[in-house]
């Protein structure tokens, strides 16, 4: 017996409403905290255009975009300084959630943090500067709701919009890890966890 179609499944899961308020808030401290050691600063793309967003890191390595490429470093761009620890509060979560989907050794090594205001944007885009592909990626969406996209393996695949709130998680693992994915746009004032409105999001990352 032959197939002439054979279509893979690529699972993305989306936990809606995951975290309580207080959840929410205690991550929103914790990354204040995390700021003020390692300030949100606006990154630049290869090509020497500035993100529409802003971004940190914390754990023992960053996620960083300048003239030499994406890449993760030791060291935060601004301050010259190791990133802040991941959080309590974060660093737990993640490790809760990874073993829930049977990544038992996962290590969460670093914590990308994205701040979009309403007009902020990310464009189609793989997350492959990790040198270890397997282990997921673990986002937070905290504040104004985003109109996410999520494609296939190749950037010219047809896209799927899928509406993120405050207190969603989404973890991608397995196939969906390189699928190419962005945030179409900020729904501005659906939300008031951040007092100044806009959206953060966290990523958890093993890197090695
Ligand atoms: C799909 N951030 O920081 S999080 C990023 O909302 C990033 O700020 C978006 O894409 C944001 O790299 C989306 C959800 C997410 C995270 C990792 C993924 C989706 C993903 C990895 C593979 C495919
Ligand atoms: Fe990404």
């Amino acid at each position: 017996m032959e197939f002439d179609l054979v279509f893979e499944v690529y699972f993305m899961i989306h936990l809606q409403q995951y975290l309580s308020l207080e959840q929410q808030h205690q991550i929103l401290q914790a990354c204040r905290e995390v700021a003020r050691i390692s300030p949100l600063y606006t990154p630049t793309m290869p090509s020497g255009k500035p993100f529409n967003c802003q971004q940190t890191s914390c754990g023992n390595y960053g996620w960083i975009s300048d003239r030499s490429g994406y890449r993760y470093s030791e060291i935060h761009p601004n301050t010259g300084k190791p990133f802040a620890p991941i959080p309590e509060v974060i660093y737990n979560l993640s490790k809760s959630l990874a073993t829930q989907i049977g990544e038992f050794d996962y290590i969460p090594q670093s914590c990308l943090i994205n701040y979009y205001k309403s007009s902020g944007r990310l464009g189609l885009h793989q997350d492959n500067s990790e040198k270890n592909l397997k282990p997921a990626i673990i986002s937070i969406s905290l504040g104004d709701d985003a109109v996410f996209l999520i494609g296939g393996t190749k950037r010219s695949d047809a896209t799927q919009e899928i509406l993120l709130k405050s207190g969603d998680i989404i973890i991608m693992n397995g196939k969906s890890r390189l699928l190419f994915h962005g945030v179409k746009k900020i729904i501005t004032g659906t939300s008031n966890l951040l007092k100044n409105g806009g959206r953060l999001n966290l990523t958890i990352r093993q890197v090695y």
